[in-house]
């Protein structure tokens, strides 16, 4: 008896996961001739845009961009209705693009992947769901997310509250009506300050639980952007490879001064333009030093600090409410609508869990610095375990059966962010190691998928079929991810981009920070020298 060299369990390619990487892959893959199954945990395709419908979900970088530019047509054809368009708009978009480019049929949804392992002896993937169901696929490639495994805190009494809980990043699909309940929000990173304005403007009692204030930005949400549709329905070639070449996935003019060299006048007038603006870079973007300078920072920071100091009513609830001690950037900032006036409501109270900890959650509250806060429903807008977190939840094992766990112990090493020795033909879309994080995700999605897409079908034609990180490669490019990251202020703080929001996880720069258009140019290059850094080779077995 012949193996059959495709069918449904023998796809040339398994993508894990339904959001925008997953989608492109799969459409991409399959343009290329591959044969393509793409498995998804939830019950529909949409990724982050299908899990996260907590009130207040949207994007903060403008819709124009934060979609796909693939596709001349689609990008013509889909019109967004706001700036910063809101989770079910998203959600409908990404909908859109699996029926217009008819991926569901490849699509299996409803099933988690949970272990994927290399099978030296035919060099293939056999990845196996929780449905029961067990594929082998030459190659693997994993668009689970950077911020998909969601991190509920080991607070004492956690699992002893006796109504309803709910993550963020898990919330239902039935609305959640929060009328007449006292309602605890723990966490204030862009999930809480989204949607902490909503829940105060329904629930009878809003109690938010803040252990680092963070810096936040007024969105100024409204109609898209007039200048930004205009050009990419009359330049979309050029706005294009403006986008995929600037440093951040976003049209902006790139600053060229320092912060420092401007009279304080000067420097004043420009925050105060850039603050009207609504963006989420406008300040920090105004001067190139702002995250590598701390007297740079300083300047930016005084600047925000000041306004929330404006904003807030009681001063010692804007106090609390005011970042210090890290510098303005380097945890990711947010954007907000009417997030500090929120702390003007009667029905709103904010407890400083630095001055008064959390001691425990108990059947019908929380108890912070003694005292007992009473609560109907608790919310946890607490955040994920980032970028390795959602890679490590699947049992992953490569050549010698040695799990990506082990491998990553000390912490993630790639080459490219996209793939780690010992693990042939296997590809992460924004993995650790790449912009990623630090830069529009729809962007970096395009590239890493086009990237290796190309690799794919260079293989097929160069008739080696097996592509493996070399160990020494590997080793230089998370050196120069961490050297990067040195030069820049985002090392000294506790942020997700550190790991330093789970306990136990290394400590180490996540994502990449050379910027979008000098990483693209240097993937590119890679590409077009025959992949140094890589081991290009013919299948063990056919
Ligand atoms: O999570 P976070 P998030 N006790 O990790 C607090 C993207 N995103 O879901 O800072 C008390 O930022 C924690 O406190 P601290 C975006 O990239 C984008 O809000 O660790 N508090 C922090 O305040 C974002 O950065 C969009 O001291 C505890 C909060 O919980 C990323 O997702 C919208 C605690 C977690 O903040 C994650 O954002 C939403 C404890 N034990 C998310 N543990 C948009 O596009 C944690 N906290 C707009």
């Amino acid at each position: 008896m012949t193996t059959p060299t495709s069918g449904p369990d023998r796809p040339d390619a398994v993508v894990v996961g339904a959001g925008f990487a997953g989608l492109y892959a799969l459409h991409l893959l399959r343009q290329r001739g591959l044969s393509v199954r793409l498995f998804e945990a939830g019950d529909d395709v949409g990724g982050t845009w299908y899990w996260n419908r907590y009130p207040g979900a949207r994007c903060d970088i403008e819709s124009i961009f934060y979609s796909y530019s693939f596709d001349e047509d689609l990008k013509r054809e889909w019109q967004w209705s706001e700036r910063y368009a809101a989770q079910p708009e998203i959600l409908a978009y990404l909908q859109h693009v699996a029926d217009r480019f008819d991926l569901r049929r490849d699509i299996t949804l409803s099933t988690r992947v949970e272990s994927a392992h290399f099978d030296e002896a035919s060099d293939r993937w056999t990845v196996t769901t929780d449905a029961g169901e067990t594929v082998s696929a030459q190659h693997l490639v994993l668009g689970v997310g950077l911020l998909s495994s969601t991190n509920l805190p080991q607070i004492p009494g956690r699992d002893d509250f006796a109504g309803p809980t709910y993550h963020t990043g898990a919330w239902p699909h039935e609305p959640v009506d929060f009328s007449g309940q006292r309602v605890g929000v723990i966490g204030t990173g862009s999930s809480g300050i989204q949607l902490i304005p909503l829940v105060a403007e329904q629930a009878d009692q809003l109690t938010v639980f803040q252990r680092t204030p963070n810096f936040s930005l007024p969105a100024r949400n409204g109609e898209p952007d007039p200048r930004f549709v205009k050009r990419f329905h009359e330049d979309f070639e050029n706005a294009r490879e403006e986008l995929r070449n600037s440093s951040y996935g976003i049209l902006l003019e790139p600053p060229t001064r320092s912060a420092l060299e401007v009279s304080d006048e000067e420097r004043e007038a420009t925050y105060r333009a850039r603050w009207e603006e609504g963006t989420l870079t406008g300040i920090l973007q105004a001067y190139n030093d702002h995250v590598r300078n701390h007297e740079a920072n300083h300047h930016a920071a005084e600047f925000v600090r000041a306004r929330i100091a404006e904003m807030v009513d009681d001063p010692q609830v804007a106090d609390d409410l005011t970042p210090r001690g890290y510098a303005y950037g380097t945890k990711r900032p947010c954007l907000d609508t009417d997030y500090y006036a929120t702390y003007n409501r009667d029905n709103v109270t904010l407890v400083n869990v630095r001055r008064d900890p959390i001691e425990r959650i108990t059947a019908s509250g929380i108890v912070a610095g003694g005292v007992r806060h009473e609560l109907d429903a608790l919310v946890f807008a607490t955040g994920y375990d980032a970028m390795t977190g959602p890679l490590l939840g699947i049992d992953i094992r490569g050549r010698g059966g040695v799990r990506l766990a082990d491998k990553w112990a000390e912490g993630p090493v790639t080459y490219l962010g996209i793939s780690t020795a010992g693990f042939p033909n296997m590809f992460m879309i924004c993995g650790p190691g790449s912009p990623s994080a630090l830069s529009n995700a729809v962007v970096s999605i395009e590239q890493h998928v086009e990237w290796v897409a190309d690799l794919l079908t260079h293989l097929r034609e160069s008739d080696t079929e097996v592509v493996e990180a070399e160990a020494g490669a590997e080793v230089e490019w998370s050196e120069h991810v961490q050297a990067a990251g040195r030069m820049t202020l985002y090392p000294e703080t506790d942020s997700w981009y550190m790991g330093a929001n789970i306990p136990g996880k290394p400590r180490v720069f996540l994502p990449y920070i050379g910027g979008v258009g000098h990483y693209r140019q240097h993937c590119a290059r890679i590409a077009r020298d025959g992949y140094p850094g890589f081991a290009l080779r013919r299948p063990a077995r056919r």
